[in-house]
């Protein structure tokens, strides 16, 4: 594994700068110390080529004005300074703990005279700050004093967990060198780095048995982060203050044997290992495998037994996955909603209580397929498919005449079921269209007409039967379309950026006119669902949180407040007095009185 093995000695190029001349060492200062009971958290820590340990001051507050300082014993030329500053043991920990906001470098000489004092900021990243010197400098002691710090969520004490020097992939070989010589000569050492092998295959095999899991599970994810545990005193013995973290870099085949166990606790070490990855290649491989053990963390906490009702983020039954698009939803005639769990692959019903009684779809598992393409892996309530019931990413629903529900995926695969969700007819739609991610508003959409469903896909109408036959298509001259829905044998349409809904005959899409008497009260919104009641009453949902009512003859009747605030995407069904609104993974209920 050791590519810094390999780019230490393929350096062999550099000039060994002075590492047999042991001098008097290094020490290290602070202006104030945090101790508890199990560590302290002292200067050096700051320097021993770990990200796990840190410095922290002890002063009330966030610690400005507070510093600490190394002196390394003697002069040595300098032109990066890396900074990690905040406790890096993880993410969590991170953003618990103050870091650095505003911080001042000071560089001195051996005569002790300031050589440089810089003043540097720390964006709030997980991630290490470097501070670019130009010419080489050199120094003897460092200090960084803290100016300004990004509060901890949970701690007021302001960490610093790392300080490296030219944190590069070019290292001196002659300390790797000096390891393995230190090793060669001592027997007991020797034993541990042969017995090493067989320690982390006996490790393995335990994991895999489920034996002493967390404990050991701990185990490997320090090993991912650092490497093997007996390299962290050699490095600390035999690599200089500042250029430690460089020889105690993550451990490849540790992250491997994490990715085979498949769970998401390996993220906290992942985002640590790479956080302290010398090249950039590396961080990019680390943050690839972060995201695949988030969804993997993510399919973990999906246990959930109790859920609240009407929709709740997540992948259990009876939860809602949007994942930033619409989740379009209609009710059957025994009041139950309908909804295109978009994200989670699958629809569900919801009963009139709010509970999800029934699911179309298969069990939960990662995903990488999304709107076509081969995108980041996520956690999904059921696997991708082209059999029936089977989807990628079910964009539109609608319940026609015998509660028969159609569905609509991102490949612009149609299938039909019938009340209790049997499979009826599956086809799929040709067009040169086809629907991305990320838009998060308009096509497709499907509305119905007598026993007929009809397609809408961009500015494109296509009138299918229940089993698939396609009886019309037709483009609309009024452009793509936002929103739309047949009420009272008119196909009334909202078209992008339109604030008017203007109305089509259904069966050949000429067009008749502007429905409303009045457009749309401006209140802000962007995105538009529309619905119609039995009594072909029309209802617009907007994204500014309203439903605004009109009658049959298009006047307007009234505005509904959905949402306290403006939401998202709403996607809204209706049935008597009840109006549900679909919105950020939450359904809204709105009883009209009248
Ligand atoms: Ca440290």
């Amino acid at each position: 594994m050791n590519r810094l093995l390999v780019a230490a000695l393929a350096a062999s190029l550099l000039v060994p700068v002075a590492a047999s001349a042991k001098s008097k060492g290094p020490s290290f200062s602070a202006s104030s110390i945090k101790k508890t009971e199990k560590v302290e958290f002292s200067p050096d820590k700051a320097f021993d080529g770990l990200l796990s340990t840190s410095w922290a001051e002890d002063k009330p507050g966030q610690g400005e004005e507070e510093w600490l300082e190394v002196d390394l014993g003697e002069e040595r030329e300098i032109q990066l300074v890396s900074v990690w500053g905040g406790a890096f043991s993880s993410a969590e920990d991170w953003s618990g703990r103050g870091r650095l906001a505003d911080a001042t470098l000071t560089l001195m000489n051996a005569a002790g005279e300031v050589v440089k004092n810089k003043a540097f900021e720390v964006g709030d990243r997980f991630a290490r700050k470097d501070i670019r010197l130009g010419d080489p400098v050199a120094v003897q002691r460092l200090r960084i004093t803290i100016d300004a710090t990004h509060e901890g969520s949970i701690f007021a004490d302001t960490h610093i967990a790392e300080i490296a020097f030219d944190f590069t992939e070019r290292v001196d070989p002659a300390w790797e060198e000096a390891i393995a010589e230190k090793i060669e000569k001592s027997r007991s050492l020797k034993k541990v780095v042969e017995a090493d092998p067989e320690e982390f295959k006996t490790l393995w095999a335990a994991l895999k048995a489920d034996e002493d899991y967390s404990a050991n599970f701990k185990l490997l994810g320090a090993r991912a982060v650092h490497g093997p545990d007996y390299r962290i005193e050699l490095v600390q013995d035999e690599v200089p203050v500042g250029f430690r973290l460089q020889h105690l870099q993550f451990d490849e085949t540790s992250v491997e044997k994490l990715g085979v166990l498949k769970d998401g606790n390996a993220v906290r070490y992942l985002e640590t290992a790479s956080a302290g990855a010398v090249l950039a290649d590396d961080r990019e491989w680390l943050s690839g495998a972060i995201v695949m053990f988030k969804a993997y963390q993510d399919l973990r906490k999906a246990v959930r037994v109790t859920l609240p009702n009407w929709g709740t983020t997540g992948l259990e039954q009876g939860a809602l996955l949007g994942r930033g698009e619409p989740l379009s939803a209609d009710i059957d005639s025994a009041g139950n909603l309908w909804v295109a769990d978009t994200g989670n692959n699958r629809l569900q019903r919801f009963t009139a209580a709010g509970t999800a009684d029934k699911v179309i779809g298969g069990t939960k598992t990662i995903v990488t397929d999304w709107f076509g393409e081969d995108g980041d892996p996520y956690a999904s309530g059921s696997d991708v498919g082209d059999g029936p019931g089977q989807f990628h990413q079910p964009v539109a629903v609608a319940v026609g005449n015998y509660d028969i529900v159609a569905t609509i995926d991102a490949r612009l695969r149609m299938q039909t079921f019938d009340a209790e969700g049997a499979p009826k007819a599956q086809w799929t739609v040709t067009s040169t269209w086809s629907p991305r991610a990320g838009l998060g508003n308009g096509t497709p959409i499907i509305t119905w007409l007598d026993d007929d469903f009809f397609v809408i896909l961009k500015d494109e109408v296509l009138q299918y039967t229940a089993e698939g036959e396609l009886k019309t298509r037709y483009n609309l001259e009024g452009g793509d379309v936002q929103a739309a829905v047949i009420a009272k044998g008119r196909l009334l349409v909202r078209h992008s950026g339109d604030r008017e809904i203007i109305e089509y005959k259904p069966e050949d899409g000429f067009r008749q006119g502007k429905f409303l008497k009045k457009a749309v009260p401006e209140d802000g919104s962007e995105d538009w669902d529309l619905a119609a009641d039995a009594d072909d009453n029309l209802y617009i949902a907007t994204d500014a949180g309203k439903i605004h009512k009109y009658n049959k003859r298009g006047r307007f009747v009234t505005t509904i407040d959905a949402f306290e605030r403006g939401r998202e995407m709403p996607r809204i069904a209706v049935s008597g007095p009840l109006i549900l609104v679909v919105a950020r993974d939450e359904i809204a209920r709105v009883e009209q009185t009248e």
